[in-house]
């Protein structure tokens, strides 16, 4: 903990210094600076100020945090200027995560189930009667089923503690939606590709691309830090940004080029793309040949995706797509076709995302300043645990390989398992920070997967949806009140940052590794926690490798020596790929009867008058997780539904007006105000995600907009690794008198 003089205040009002950070992009440069303004406008000298260098958690790019308490109380948080990702300045969701130490309607005690599931009614009991419960539950489990028949779906950091508890259980069903609805496509086409992972934080130089390519990735409304910022740095340079989107997003006023594409084709141009580059020789002849596997195949498989073949399917005029094209060549290799995050839209989304990588490949820009760089780590060693029970059954998300390439676990095989009880049952599920019933598709089969179980717990700060499902719940402290996990980051800069609480949890709400600790103990595995305290375990990591705990307590963050991260600069040219080239045709894919370089296929259609619901990011909100946070949601508590202006004109609905949403199946949406808006297309209607909420706990933001996640009744699965495309629902507008 350090002390340093009190920041410079600042006189604008919360509310008009959020709405210039949420609506331009360059403000988020001047969010950690302003963030006094958040707490109180005066400029009253304090009595005492206690600062906590920490990380924040209100999404998972865990930016370096410095959060201030004033005589006693929780006063502002600022990015840490030590932190390489977020390098002093923090999103809007950031510097009002402190609204959720004070949330008022926050989880207090743990609550054991007294009605039916569902009902949201339960009884407040002692930790100590809670995991009991739980314990005596899950060696019921362990006895009649076997251990892996216990789930655990977790996402985030704050869930390494309950993971280890788990896997010494037992279990080997422990997945995140972090892969099958969002970033797993993605890492699966680019592995195919170049043999790597594009990560989280994903290694995109941004900062030095001379040409940005943003496929959907909404960056401005997504948040995420580091890019943001450097998205800022790169317009502000004068980069020339192409933006692909149905929707004039905030990222698209910033394009040069602006292609406004019929959802669900971009596959059709990025090939189209590809057949210019190819055709016009315009690709980085000299990379491809040095580390190029497949390439005369690859090229000659393009012949049929002409720009005036791809017209018709994106929308998107034949000499768009060639000055396009031309415009990344230029560029090259600091030409950079960014993966995007978030891309579970059609079902072909992981060759999609292949077609991006091979784009990339094309032009360079893997290993490339401008492009791909190469992420390094600090080495921690982990913290000598016994070793784990070897599990008696494999997996359940995925039998007999179904999808060959899924490479990390799906949460919605997990419930497939768990509604059918093949390969074998599920009978428990162990939730930590994860509202399921917002994250995964088609809630009808979540809530019929909770049916069939004999124990359901959550962990949550809030009373979500999920929540009000579970035979327990479990009230965790925030992350301004607990240890965590060290962060050890793969990125430009290796470093290992922590988090440490900033003050003590308002009530009876513990912290999770006390949580997975306490609960190992009850199961007779206190073997497997051999430290007492958090701190003892930190400090022993921190120490094993070479470095001073006392030294990061004081600053939030250590910082290794900077490695090689491009080529030129002598990063190693290596692809994990089994030719152990850049594989523009991929062997691995025909051998699994796949298409060794992608092919178009359309996307489903909709029934007639109905549009394709798309959904994504406000600045001010991360998911479903921050509607009860009282400073976000004084500056957006409610969604709107964006509706092309002409189509809302003819309809006879004007910005304002209320409606509800109903899907191809019947299921009608709360009611939602409607954005009668020129920018988006008029085959498609637009809804931030994780508003409409049902969960009476959260009585803030209870029935306030509509749930894009009550309309996705339908998913396409992905063939390669089953990720859940959920671009596939199909909405009109009802009218609301
Ligand atoms: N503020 C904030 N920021 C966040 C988050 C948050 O909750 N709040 N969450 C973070 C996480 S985990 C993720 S995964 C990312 C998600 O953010 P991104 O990866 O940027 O998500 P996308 O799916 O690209 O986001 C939706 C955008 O794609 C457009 N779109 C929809 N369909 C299509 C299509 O068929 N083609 C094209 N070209 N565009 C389409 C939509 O109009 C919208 O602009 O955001 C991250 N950042
Ligand atoms: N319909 C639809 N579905 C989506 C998406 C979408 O845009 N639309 N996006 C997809 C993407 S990209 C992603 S990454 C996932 C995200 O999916 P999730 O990670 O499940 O996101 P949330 O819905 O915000 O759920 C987070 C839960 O954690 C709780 N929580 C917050 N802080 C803490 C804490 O400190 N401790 C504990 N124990 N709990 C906490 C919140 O209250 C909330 O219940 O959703 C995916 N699913
Ligand atoms: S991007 Fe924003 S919400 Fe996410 S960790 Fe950073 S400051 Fe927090
Ligand atoms: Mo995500």
């Amino acid at each position: 903990m350090i002390n340093r003089s009190q920041a410079a205040m600042n006189t604008l009002s919360r509310r008009r210094f959020l709405k210039i950070s949420a609506s331009t992009l360059l403000a988020a440069g001047v969010v950690g600076r302003a963030t006094a303004a958040l707490a109180s406008a005066t400029t009253r000298e304090p009595k005492c100020v206690r600062e906590v260098p920490t990380f924040c958690d209100i999404c998972f790019w865990k930016c370096g945090a410095i959060a201030s308490v004033r005589d006693g109380k929780l006063w502002k948080i600022e990015g840490n200027p030590a932190d390489p990702l977020c390098r002093g300045r923090l999103c809007p969701r950031g510097t009002g995560g402190i609204g959720a130490h004070s949330d008022p309607d926050r989880l207090r005690t743990p609550l054991i189930r007294t009605n039916e599931r569902g009902e949201e009614k339960w009884q407040a009991v002692t930790w100590d009667e809670a995991l009991e419960y739980i314990a005596g539950k899950m060696q019921k489990i362990k006895a009649e089923h076997g251990p892996e028949s216990m789930a655990l779906f977790s996402h985030g950091i704050g869930g390494t503690f309950l993971k280890h508890t788990l896997k010494a259980y037992g279990t080997v069903n422990i997945a995140a939606p972090s892969f099958a609805q969002c970033r797993g496509p993605r890492d699966v086409g680019f592995r195919l590709t170049f043999g790597e992972d594009v990560g989280s934080p994903e290694r995109t130089d941004i900062e030095n691309a001379q040409c940005l390519v943003l496929i959907g990735s909404h960056l401005g409304e997504n948040m995420h830090n580091t890019q943001v910022q450097e998205f800022a740095t790169a317009v502000g340079r004068g980069a020339s940004v192409i933006v692909v989107d149905p929707r004039f997003s905030v990222a698209a006023s910033k394009a040069k080029f602006y292609l406004p594409i019929k959802p669900g084709t971009d596959l059709a141009l990025v090939l189209a793309w590809m057949n210019v580059i190819v055709t016009e020789k315009l690709y980085d002849a000299a990379y491809v040949e040095e580390h190029g596997f497949g390439f005369d195949q690859f090229a000659a498989s393009l012949t049929g995706y002409t720009p005036e073949w791809a017209y018709p399917e994106t929308g998107i005029d034949p000499d768009t797509i060639r000055a396009t094209a031309r415009e990344m060549a230029r560029y090259r290799p600091a030409t950079l076709v960014h993966p995007g995050r978030h891309v579970n839209w059609n079902g072909d989304d992981a060759q999609r995302s292949r077609a991006i990588a091979l784009l990339n490949a094309l032009l360079g820009s893997w290993g490339r300043k401008g492009g791909f760089y190469t992420p390094s780590s600090m080495d921690m060693p982990d913290y000598p645990y016994p070793p784990y029970p070897k599990p008696a059954k494999p997996k359940v998300d995925n039998p007999d390989h179904k999808y060959p390439f899924a490479h990390e676990a799906i949460t919605t095989g997990i419930r497939d398992a768990t509604i059918t009880g093949q390969p074998y049952p599920i009978k428990g599920w162990m939730v930590y920070a994860t509202n399921l019933l917002h994250a995964l598709p088609n809630e009808a089969e979540t809530i019929r997967a909770i049916q069939q179980l004999d124990l359901l717990v959550v962990v949550d700060v809030i009373p979500s949806e999920i929540a009000g499902w579970a035979d327990v719940v479990l009230p965790e402290s925030t992350y301004l009140e607990r240890h965590d996990e060290l962060n050890v980051e793969l990125f430009k800069d290796p470093f290992v940052a922590l988090r440490q609480p900033v003050l003590d949890s308002p009530d009876d709400q513990k912290p999770n590794w006390w949580i997975a600790k306490k609960l190992a103990e009850k199961l007779g595995l206190g073997a497997f926690y051999p430290w007492k305290t958090i701190e003892e375990y930190l400090e022993h990591r921190v120490t094993e490798a070479g470095l001073d705990f006392a030294e990061l307590k004081k600053k939030g963050i250590i910082r290794g020596p900077r490695q090689p991260i491009y080529f030129e600069e002598g990063a190693p040219a290596e692809f994990g790929t089994p030719s152990g080239k850049i594989e523009f045709y991929s062997p691995q894919l025909e051998k699994a009867g796949f298409d060794p370089v992608p092919r178009y296929t359309p996307p489903v259609a909709g029934p007639p008058g109905a549009f394709r619901l798309l959904f994504g990011r406000a600045p001010v909100h991360s998911f479903s997780r921050t509607h009860t946070n009282r400073l976000l949601s004084d500056m957006m508590d409610e969604n709107a539904v964006w509706v092309n202006a002409d189509i809302a004109r003819r309809a006879g609905l004007k910005s304002g007006d209320t409606v509800r949403l109903k899907n191809q199946d019947g299921v009608l949406s709360n009611r939602v105000k409607v954005k009668a808006t020129e920018r988006i297309r008029p085959d498609c209607v637009y809804l931030v995600h994780g508003f409409g909420h049902t969960a009476r706990g959260m009585r803030h933001a209870y029935g306030k907009g509509a749930s894009d996640a009550q309309m996705i009744t339908r998913y396409k699965t992905d063939p390669l690794m089953g990720g859940t495309a959920m671009n596939v629902n199909f909405v009109t507008l009802e009218a609301e008198t």
